[in-house]
């Protein structure tokens, strides 16, 4: 395939990348660039090269889909050495995300022009890996070591007019004029000659590195692709630039080789494969939704609101209560605030999404809404109540969406006289944070409401998820299978902070007992006192209700540090006591099984019963709705790393109903 194309134009000579649709580094592309540059290389008419790309973006990068394949083409440090060797000018033209390996072969050319809009940066690290040719060695030598190591390190891309301060885009081009502005600029540094990137210094401190260490310590922890990111861009500092290069590839074949980096590919086109419903044609008719409707002002309507908002949709608000209404959009007003002080907002930005918002003690006020969500008291009937009424008040194709966590979408939809128009959307509390959009699709939703649905999510910035209806969908039944055992571990010996730490030290961001804290014990909890047939009940009884009120599993200080508490232990010794269990040593490894392996159990009974289209969107669930560590892919890549068999026999021995399609597996 001709993916790189070649023009003289007068003494200039052009190479054009053309790989949709991201213009990625694949094998042909690569052997393009050789041929080309050899071509350019040659020709003595030739005073100056341009690079650039056709399409939406200059190069994003090596192709993710050749990873773990045997290497076709020529060697991608082999082509970049060559550019970089050139005796001529070598210009990079870049518009679009210039990314990872793209970023990479503009730091080969020895001039950079870029238009306003274009983006560059080196996203390896989401990836579990670091820039494998050359990237960490050159951007030191182009933006000094602090920046280079943060942007190595964090992987988030610099826009142009940051980089041209940076010194990584030494020219600005019009943003409709690259392709003219390039061939001038090179014209222009005929005179200059070429300026090879490994014959520049680094410069910068290299403390920087240690400051990036200690500033993210929390957020890698776990991680091991930023410390070698950081380990490449320290030994710019003190190796030339050849054993440099050398430091750099070892590093880089450690981490393609790890799981870390295999489980972050996945997740890569796990997350994008989730946007797909099976069956469904990519351009199947959306319905328009310019105008939404949220019923309930409380933590979920308020946060799910504020996604729309700041996507400039209009968003009417609807509470029962004026105190409720007001203190719901007081909310909102002071989360923006506080993001505008962080410099995420502007002032005038969030008076512009507050301008957006209606609120409203009426729900006929939601009868232009293109898209209605109800956000309220987790009870059926307060819901069919609702949903009847909104039957009444939509205009006909509104998208009438729930919620709820877990009630069943198709009993919701049965209480109104258009099902087909019936679907779940199910935020992540807080709904303005978590990416994850789990959208219900029920028995009769039309395959319009839950492609729109979809299409609403990513547009609102979530990663959307196409769950069944099931008793908590995806998340939350699986959840479940991880909550019973955990209470019942308890009641065999093991407290709650040690099966807390073996969930953290796994990598969540905490455990089962520090999540319901969080979420509050008294949660669905009966309310008599007297009535106590759980470890919660003997909590909820001793009116610890978590977080909330600074004393659950955990006792809380006012900055909602949890430590270990004396009074919740020994009301688990006496309820203990009561169930005539005694107490025994626990492993973590036990904890292990019992606690991880039953939700790993679930997904494939989740997969059989059809409540999720395929094993990676469960891992997406997991890992944008509850913080699953990435660089463990999720629950059903973990499971088939942690092995299938061992997994079963666990499970069997532990007195688990195996999933068919998971002893199948073993
Ligand atoms: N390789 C292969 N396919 C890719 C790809 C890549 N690098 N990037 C995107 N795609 C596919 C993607 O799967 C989707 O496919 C389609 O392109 C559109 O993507 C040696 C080792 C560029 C910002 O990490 O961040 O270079 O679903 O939906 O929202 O040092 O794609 O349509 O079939 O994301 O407009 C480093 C990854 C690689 C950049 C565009 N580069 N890509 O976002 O579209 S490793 C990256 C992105 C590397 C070197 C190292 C985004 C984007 P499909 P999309 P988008």
């Amino acid at each position: 395939m001709q993916s790189v194309s070649t023009q003289l134009i007068d003494d200039v000579f052009v190479v054009v990348v053309d790989n949709p649709p991201v213009n990625a580094l694949s094998w042909h592309v690569r052997q393009g660039l050789h041929d080309g540059f050899g071509q350019g290389l040659a020709d003595p008419a030739v005073k100056a090269i341009v690079l650039r790309c056709a399409g939406s973006t200059f190069i994003a990068g090596a192709d993710i889909t050749e990873f773990g394949k045997p290497p076709q083409g020529p060697d991608f440090n082999a082509v970049l050495n060559m550019i970089e060797a050139s005796d001529k000018p070598v210009v990079a033209a870049i518009h679009g995300t210039a990314l990872g390996g793209g970023l990479e072969t503009a730091l080969v050319c020895h001039y950079r022009i870029a238009v306003p809009s274009a983006k560059l940066g080196v996203p390896e690290v989401k990836l579990g890996l670091l820039p494998g040719a050359g990237g960490t060695q050159r951007l030191p030598r182009v933006v000094g070591v602090e920046a280079a190591a943060t942007m190595c390190s964090l992987g988030e891309p610099v826009p142009a007019p940051k980089a041209e301060a940076m010194g990584l885009v030494d020219r600005m081009a019009g943003e409709n004029s690259l392709a003219e502005d390039a061939i001038a600029y090179a014209r222009e540094l005929i005179a200059a000659g070429p300026r090879p990137t490994r014959e520049r210094s680094v410069t910068g401190d290299i403390a920087a590195i240690e400051q990036l260490k200690a500033a993210n310590a929390r957020k890698w922890r776990g991680f091991e692709a930023p410390y070698a990111n950081l380990a490449c861009v320290e030994a710019a500092t003190h190796l030339p630039f050849d054993e440099g290069l050398k430091f750099e590839r070892a590093e880089f074949l450690k981490l393609m080789g790890g799981s870390q980096s295999a489980a972050q590919r996945y997740m890569f086109f796990a997350e994008r494969q989730a946007a797909k419903i099976d069956g469904f044609p990519k351009d199947l008719p959306l319905r328009d939704v310019k105008k939404v409707g949220v019923i309930g002002a409380g933590t979920m309507g308020g946060g799910i609101s504020m996604n729309f908002l700041a996507k400039d949709i209009p968003v009417t608000i609807v509470e029962m209560v004026q105190e409720n209404l007001d203190r719901g959009v007081g909310v909102i007003r002071k989360n923006y605030e506080a993001s505008a002080v962080k410099g995420r907002f502007t002032a005038e930005q969030v008076e512009g999404m507050m301008g957006l918002l209606t609120s409203s003690l009426s729900l006929d006020d939601l009868a232009d809404c293109d898209l209605v969500i109800e956000a309220v008291y987790e009870s059926m009937d307060v819901k069919k109540e609702v949903f009847g009424k909104l039957d009444t008040i939509c205009k006909p194709g509104a998208i009438l969406a729930s919620n709820t966590s877990y009630l069943n979408i198709d009993e919701i939809a049965a209480s109104t006289s258009r099902p087909q128009d019936v679907v779940g959307m199910h935020f992540f509390s807080p709904a303005n944070v978590m990416k994850l959009l789990e959208v219900v699709r029920g028995e009769k939703t039309a395959d319009d409401v839950l492609a729109t649905a979809m299409a609403v999510g990513k547009k609102i910035g979530k990663v959307a998820v196409v769950a069944g209806v099931c008793h908590g969908f995806i998340g939350n039944r699986m959840l479940s299978t991880r909550q019973q055992p955990a209470m019942q571990l308890l009641l065999e010996g093991a407290t709650p902070a040690q099966i807390d730490k073996v969930h953290t030290d796994f990598g969540m961001p905490m455990g089962p007992f520090q999540m319901s804290d969080l979420a509050g014990l008294d949660i669905g909890w009966h309310r008599d006192p007297a009535r106590v047939e759980s470890i919660r009940d003997a909590l909820c009884a001793a009116g610890r209700f978590g977080q909330k009120n600074r004393k659950g599993f955990y006792d809380y200080d006012e900055k909602r540090v949890g430590t270990p508490s004396d009074e919740a232990l020994s009301i688990i010794e006496e309820f203990r006591a009561t169930s005539n269990l005694s107490k025994r040593e626990i492993s973590d490894q036990e904890i292990v099984e019992r606690t991880l392996y039953p939700m790993v159990n679930e997904g494939y009974k989740i997969l059989e019963e059809g409540k999720a289209q395929r094993a990676s969107d469960i891992d997406v669930v997991w890992i944008y709705g509850y913080g699953w560590p990435i660089y463990r892919g999720g629950p059903m890549f973990w499971g088939d790393l942690e092995g299938t068999g061992k997994i079963v026999e666990a499970l069997e021995r532990n007195g688990v109903k195996v999933a068919e399609s998971l002893k199948a597996k073993a």
